[in-house]
Formats: structure tokens, sequence, C-alpha cells
């Protein structure tokens, strides 16, 4: 019942905000991502400041928490705002009746109400009114607003193993994309460039695996040169655990990936054994698609992806588990007596075939250990279970494939969802990027659905941005190229049938005001319609 009054409700509003738009950013329910209902009243506010008390029930804590803090630098305060079981303020709780991710949000003079259907919907709640308060100079116009996430997985992925962030960089990441709602960290912890995660079977992954010797210089193009300097790191099992608990706090769930059998060298370099003619090489130096790569005829091969998914598993609790796949060349194992051997004992035909049985058998495994497996679309490639969780990044095609086929697939094609790419066609002021061009208005737009059929819809659990680093050194740029592209990317997860371009610019020039308080960094190219 409560649906179907909220869906008349959305329709209604629909009509409104039609009709209204100036109103409605004019009183400033200027919400990224769009909410599914909102109703603002013509007159009332009420006045939060840092002396409002947030009133909570028992099992709302965590996230009125984080909003108290989080408050704190616009407030200027030095104590988090208080939080108490009675009177007056901002009041939240749970409710059943309320979607899971979703929030119902009551303004009016007795206070604010934000009814979540979880903890969750409540973080979301807050993260609406974060937005609200800053936009109104604290000033919360009365009124409604009621809403709920399209998409289920909505991820944002860190490439740490190119260039290395902190594990304050990350926490900092997750302040970032939680507070526009997302709600997966794809933390690409393995590469050919450095192994970033410790794993206490194989110690030599960190001690000699982490660190390179030296770097590519720019794009490598004439002449090819090396800065000479060493560049490492990795985060310990204790720090990987603080950050999955970080972000856990913010209702993030962190999805880790450790590449296989390609994107492997900087492994290579630490346990030789692991490739087919155990040749020494170094942890790359280099960008791009290596030749060296796991052998997949060794059973020591499975022995070690096992031991290492199996701290893995321990580490993080998400049933997604990330193994890479991609970008494997097979020139090795074509030369390889146990790749050849294997291709025949298992009655394979190819190369390619020998990929797959890899992947086969590593999902396998997570299954045993009751977990799920997720991988980039070459998985698709060998020919791929149909239990397979497929992450589409060389177009729209293979999630457009998979999904028929039934397979469950994160959308996250290059041409819309690399933030590494530029964001300007003239890419004047932008620093030397990789390559591409992402800009602002061409997320924004993008229709998910676009050439599915009503069949395939349903296994799209989601999209995802991507951030890769090889030409990302330091957080501030991350924000950079982030900042603003994430509004439209997040509109895109959260809001996918209801944006409207007619109030987005708005909407992103009241974010621009919002990240400025949240003291990052967020790039000019949109705001000065430079495309
Ligand atoms: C392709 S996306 C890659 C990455 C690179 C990226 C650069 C994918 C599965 N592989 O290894 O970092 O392009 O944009």
């Amino acid at each position: 019942m409560r649906r179907f009054v909220m869906g008349i409700a959305i329709a209604v509003a629909a009509l409104f905000t039609f009709v209204l738009p100036a109103d409605v950013v004019a009183r400033n329910y200027s919400i990224v991502p769009e909410p599914a209902y909102m109703d603002i009243e013509a007159e009332g506010e009420y006045i939060v400041t840092g002396k409002t008390r947030i009133v909570v029930n028992d099992e709302a804590w965590n996230p009125a928490e984080r909003f108290a803090e989080d408050m704190m630098s616009y407030f200027g305060l030095k104590k988090p705002m208080h939080t108490s079981k009675r009177g007056k303020g901002i009041k939240v709780r749970t409710d059943i009746f309320v979607p899971a991710e979703g929030y119902e949000m009551t303004i009016n003079e007795d206070g604010v109400v934000i009814i979540g259907g979880s903890e969750a919907g409540i973080y979301y709640g807050l993260q609406t009114l974060r937005q609200i308060i800053v936009a109104n100079d604290g000033k919360v116009p009365y009124g409604f607003i009621a809403d709920e996430p399209t998409f289920a997985y909505r991820g944002a992925h860190l490439d740490v193993s190119r260039h290395f962030f902190s594990v304050a960089d990350v926490k900092n990441y997750i302040d970032i994309i939680a507070a526009h709602k997302l709600n997966r960290l794809h933390w690409h912890l393995t590469d050919d460039q450095g192994w970033r995660i410790e794993i206490k079977a194989y110690p030599e992954l960190t001690e000699k695996g982490s660190m390179r010797k030296e770097t590519l210089i720019g794009h490598g193009l004439n002449p090819v040169e090396w800065d000479g300097t060493p560049y490492g790191g990795y985060y310990t099992q204790e720090e990987i655990r603080e950050v999955v608990a970080y972000a856990a706090e913010r209702y993030i769930e962190v999805i880790p990936e450790i590449e296989m059998p390609g994107h492997s060298q900087a492994a290579l370099h630490a346990l030789p054994w692991l490739g087919c003619n155990e040749q020494i090489v170094d942890v790359w130096t280099t960008w791009g698609v290596t030749p060296e790569v796991l052998c997949a005829g060794k059973e020591t091969t499975y022995e070690f992806l096992e031991k290492v998914l199996d701290e893995v598993i321990e580490l993080f609790p998400s049933e997604l588990i990330h193994i890479g796949g991609d970008e494997c060349p097979k020139e090795r194992w074509a030369e390889c007596e146990h790749c050849q051997a294997m291709i025949k004992a298992q009655g394979l035909e190819s190369e390619e075939e020998l990929q797959g049985y890899l992947v086969a058998r590593i999902e396998r495994y997570l299954n045993s250990k009751g977990r799920r497996m997720i991988g980039w679309d070459e998985i698709l490639d060998g020919g791929v279970t149909p239990t397979a969780t497929v992450m589409s990044w060389r177009g729209l095609y293979g999630g457009i494939y998979a999904a028929e086929r039934g397979n469950d697939v994160v959308m996250t094609p290059m041409s819309l969802c690399y933030l590494n790419f530029y964001q300007t066609e003239s890419r004047e002021g932008e620093g030397l990027h990789i390559g591409g061009h992402v800009p602002f208005e061409k997320i924004y737009s993008w229709n998910v659905y676009e050439g599915m059929s009503d069949a395939a819809r349903p296994h799209i659990i989601g999209v995802q941005l991507n951030m890769w680093s090889e030409y990302i050194k330091d957080m501030d740029t991350v924000e950079i190229m982030l900042l603003p592209r994430i509004g439209a990317m997040c509109e895109v997860q959260w809001s996918h049938d209801r944006r409207d371009d007619s109030t987005i610019r708005a909407k992103m020039e009241l974010m621009r005001k919002f990240y400025e308080v949240n003291g990052w960094n967020c790039a000019p190219y949109y705001f000065d319609f430079r495309k």
C-alpha cells in the first residue's frame, strides 16, 4: 500500500518538477543523485546548527555518528554533533516498510525525521540532509523526500598497484564515494607493477613483489625513458582489515581483486616458479600488457592461488571475489610443456580454453568456500559458467551478451566509466593522462539498458566507475578525476530513470560548494562548459 502511495506521489512530483523546476532549485532541494520523490513546501525552514541534536534509537547509532563527524568541518566544530536518545532535533530510525536501502525524510517545525529501511537507508538519508544543509546554509526547507536506489551494485574501483595509495587516502576515497551513495569499493590490489596485499603464506609477494625499480616516464614514446626511482608500497593484513571496517561503517562493501592469470608479473618476480619458463622477471616498470603470465599447467599454480584466496576470504567478508581474468596473452602457454599437457589431459581445444579451465576451477574453489566469482569480460572468451558475474569493460557488448545468457553483470564500459580518461576534448590544463575522453555529459546521458532485451535487464546488477592509476600518482589527482564526474555516475547508478537534463547543472553548482566544504578537489571543466 505504502509503495502504491509512493508511486502516485512520484507521478505527481514528476508533474511539479516539470512545471516548476526553478522553484525546486531556488529552495534548494537540490540533491545528487536525484531522489525518487520530493515535495518541498513553499514556506518554512528548520534551522540545523552544530548544536542540533541527533536523536537515535538503538539500531541507528552508526549512521548518526558518521553524520555527526561528517558535519564537523561544515560547522567548524571541534567535537562531533551530539547524539542522544531523546529530545528534539534530527530523528533517525528504521522501519521495515521502507525499501532496504531507501529512506523517507520529513522536515517540519519539529525537526527532521529520517526513517530508513535499514541502517544503510538512514545513512543515505543523512547524505541527502548533508547536501541540503550545505546548499541552504543550514536552513532546511520544510517538505518530504522518499528515495531508493535503482541499482543494487553501485561501484567505484581503485587501482593501487600502478600507484599506491595510503590507508588514509583510501579512507578519503571511501568518504567521497559514500557521500554519493555508492556501496561497493572494487579494490584492485595486484597487477604487473606491484603486489599490494600481505599474504602470510608467501611473504615474498610483498617483500619482493611490492617494489619496482623505477617507473616509465610519460607515455614512453620516443624516447622511452624511466625515472630511475624505486617505487612501492603495500598494505599489511591489519591495514586491510582497518579499511574493510571503515568502508563497512559507511555501508560500502570492499570487493578485493587478485589478478590471474595475466597482470601477474609482480607475483612472478617474487615467486618465479609460478611462470611457465621460471625465468626471473622484474616487477614491471612499464604500462600495458606483458606476455609474462602465470603458468596454467602446473598444479603448484593452483595451490598458490587457493592459498592466496584462503587469506583473501578471511580478510574480506564480501560474497563476490574478483579474480581479474583480463588481458592474458597466451604466447608463454603455447610453448609450455605443462600448459600443453594440461590442455591434453583436460580435453581442451586451445590456450583460450585453458584460461576458461583455470577460471572455472577457481570459481569452483570460491564456491566451495561460500563465495562467488566476478571477473572482467574476458572470462566470457574461454567459455564462462552460468554462475560467474561478469564485469563488462571492453564495451557494452560483453555485458549485454552475458546478461542475455543469464549471467549477472556489472556494467563498466571504458567509453563511459573510465574516470582515468580525459575530461575534455582539448585536454588543455588536464596534465598527462592515459588517453580517451569521458566528459560529464556523456556519463550523465547514458541509458544503461540500451540495446538490451527485457529478459536481460534484471541481470544488470549495477554500474561501476573505474580509476586506473598509471597516470594518477596522488589522491589530489584522484579527486580531480573523480569530481565532478562521480556526480554524473551516481545519477546513473542511483537515479537511472529520473535524471533530468534541465536541473543537473544547477544541482552540480551546489555540489561544487559541497565538495569545497569537505575539502575535496573538483575539476573545473564541466563548470566552464568545456567538453
Ligand atoms: C585496461 S580494464 C586494463 C587495465 C588498464 C586500463 C587503463 C582492464 C580489465 N584492464 O589494466 O589499467 O585499461 O585504462
